[in-house]
């Protein structure tokens, strides 16, 4: 059987620092250092850095007062800042830079008069944080149908942004139905889609003609690996998102000449190994790396991190 990787597949450069952000702040600190929700959404990676002493919370009120609190890549509302101040807990931001670009950007239209629409999908923690962060609030729309149910105020003064995960095309037809609907929107297009989703999609596309059956690696409350297996299925391909090689089933094999894997942003790499050598134990396979582009996007520490040795948390 033929296997293919994906390229690029898994770890982003957001996900990288997150990861990063917590190890670094148990070196510099010592442990216990909180973290509000999952740094990410995998549980190999939350597993392992609770061994090495993180405490994951999906609150702050279950944070001691003044003690270390990080923030996941998903970003946080601002009221979760201001309670985090108010508890006096010493905030380590692990946010992606391109999250906290989306939240800058809706200030910005906020700012400008403009009510603000948010493409992304409801209960999600990007979302929570993202809605809280554009004061005055803001619409939460997932679909081009929805498009039609909004009630906005003054139609020439809108503007919109979008979640950094969903499907490229997916959100194109929204947009394009927003504006239909109303010609003066402005926003950045589909640009707020981080590079990681986008590459990682198209990535998955080709793979997509290339296989019998793609497996994505990645959890079950990740948005970007959902949207990769979706991607794959709506190209027609059969395709199953897994958390490791123990739910891999042997059953999908049947009739398979070729599989290709691929690995949500947040899921390291071990695992796509794992998933690789169970294949190799099932059947005798041939392995390659498709061709793809390689990132080389590195983002810095926060500042309390990147100084030489220990300064205080803000
Ligand atoms: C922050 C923003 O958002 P998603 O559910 O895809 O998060 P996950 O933790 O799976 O991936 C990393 C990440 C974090 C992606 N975008
Ligand atoms: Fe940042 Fe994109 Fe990675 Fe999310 S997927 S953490 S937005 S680089």
């Amino acid at each position: 059987m033929k296997v293919v990787l994906a390229q690029p597949r898994g770890f982003c450069a957001g996900v990288e620092r997150a990861i990063d952000i917590v190890e670094k702040a148990l070196e510099t600190y010592g442990p216990p250092v909180y973290v509000r929700h999952e740094i990410v959404h995998n549980r190999h990676v939350v597993d392992s850095l609770r061994a090495k002493g993180a405490v994951f919370v999906e609150e702050l009120d279950e944070v001691p007062e003044g003690k270390i609190a990080i923030f996941s890549a998903h970003g946080v509302s601002k009221t979760v800042e201001t309670d985090a101040e108010s508890r006096h807990l010493q905030v380590i931001d692990a946010t992606c830079p391109l999250v906290s670009k989306v939240h800058v950007e809706g200030r910005r239209y906020a700012a400008q008069g403009r009510e603000v629409i948010l493409i992304g999908h409801a209960g999600h923690p990007e979302v929570e944080g993202t809605m809280g962060q554009v004061p005055g609030g803001i619409h939460l729309i997932s679909t081009a149908g929805d498009v039609d149910r909004l009630q906005v105020k003054d139609p020439n003064k809108l503007a919109y942004v979008t979640q950094t995960t969903l499907s490229v095309d997916d959100t194109r037809d929204v947009i394009e139905a927003l504006k239909r609907r109303f010609p003066a929107i402005v926003g950045p297009d589909t640009k707020d889609i981080c590079y990681a989703t986008q590459n990682r999609q198209r990535a998955v596309r080709q793979l997509s003609e290339q296989v019998d059956m793609i497996l994505v690696i990645g959890a079950p409350n990740s948005s970007n690996s959902n949207r990769l297996r979706e991607i794959a299925e709506e190209l027609g391909v059969r395709s199953h998102l897994i958390e490791n090689a123990g739910q891999l089933d042997p059953q999908w094999l049947k009739g398979v000449k070729s599989v290709g894997i691929t690995a949500g942003a947040s899921a390291p790499d071990v695992l796509v190994q794992e998933v690789v050598s169970k294949l190799r134990d099932l059947q005798q396979i041939s392995l390659s790396v498709m061709e793809g582009i390689a990132e080389n996007v590195k983002f810095r520490l926060p500042p309390q991190l990147e100084a030489n040795g220990r300064v205080a948390a803000k």
